[in-house]
């Protein structure tokens, strides 16, 4: 297996694609979905674009959807839900489809879905994420940070690195075999430097920031907290989450 790291949907390269990826925005939209589909939901469908969301949902039965994602942090307006973790309890979604836009993180699905193997990973559901890559070895895999608005989000970047190091440390394989690129190098330094001190990170950082401005420090605690889940999202068909 060789990891690559790329910090944002667009330093994905464009003539070609691994043989699978794994699609980080810890804060929020795959903490979300993995919390969704723990809590019972029956899928998660990304869209990018809000028109596309509400023409797509409409087909769905009213009793089993529910619309959920923000602009800006805030929820859409006429939504169900926000992009809030929190809110996806089992007794708001299970049975329900999500049918989710988020502004960076259904940018990122939506970059990969022709991918042979799309996987979601933050850091509450690291290890089931390891866990698939270890299982099923794919030959390349691209771990894909969200960022925010084509810039580099630090709190991506160090989930990837919790993955990539979580690997060297469940298998034998060297680093010289493992590593893509240089980004995985500085992916596990990062993490190494923070893995004790994830929450501090997340109220430093440019988006826990925009979050705090938004009374979200609950939401923060929630994300920073490693391996809670035993779950993992993958895709279906493209852009449909389900739980393994
Ligand atoms: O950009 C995204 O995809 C979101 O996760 C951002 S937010 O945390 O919901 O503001």
């Amino acid at each position: 297996m060789k990891l690559f790291v790329y910090h944002t949907p667009e330093s994905t390269p464009t003539d070609l694609l691994p043989d699978c990826a794994v699609v980080i925005d810890v804060l929020r939209a795959t903490t979300t979905i993995a919390t969704a589909l723990d809590a019972g939901a029956e899928a998660v469908q990304a869209f990018s674009n809000i028109e596309e969301l509400k023409r797509q949902s409409n087909s769905w039965s009213a009793d089993k959807r529910l619309l959920a994602g923000e602009r800006g942090g805030e929820m859409v307006k006429g939504f169900d839900m926000g992009n809030s973790p929190l809110a996806c309890t089992p007794k708001v979604v299970k049975n329900k489809r999500l049918f989710l836009t988020t502004t960076n993180g259904t940018r990122a699905l939506q970059r990969v879905e022709q991918v042979p193997q799309v996987i979601t990973a933050a850091q509450i559901n690291r290890q089931a994420a390891v866990n698939y890559l270890l299982e099923t070895q794919p030959e390349t895999v691209w771990m894909v940070g969200s960022g925010w608005q084509g810039d580099y989000s630090v709190e991506d970047t160090a989930c990837a690195g919790a993955i990539a190091q979580s690997i060297l440390q469940q298998s034998d394989v060297s680093k010289l075999k493992l590593f893509g690129n240089d980004e995985v190098i500085g992916a596990i330094a990062l993490y190494a430097q923070w893995q004790d001190n994830l929450l501090n990170l997340f109220r430093l950082c440019s988006h826990g920031q925009r979050l705090l401005k938004l009374d979200g420090d609950e939401d923060l605690r929630y994300c920073s907290q490693t391996d809670i889940l035993d779950v993992l999202p993958i895709q279906k068909e493209p852009g449909v989450l389900v739980k393994r």
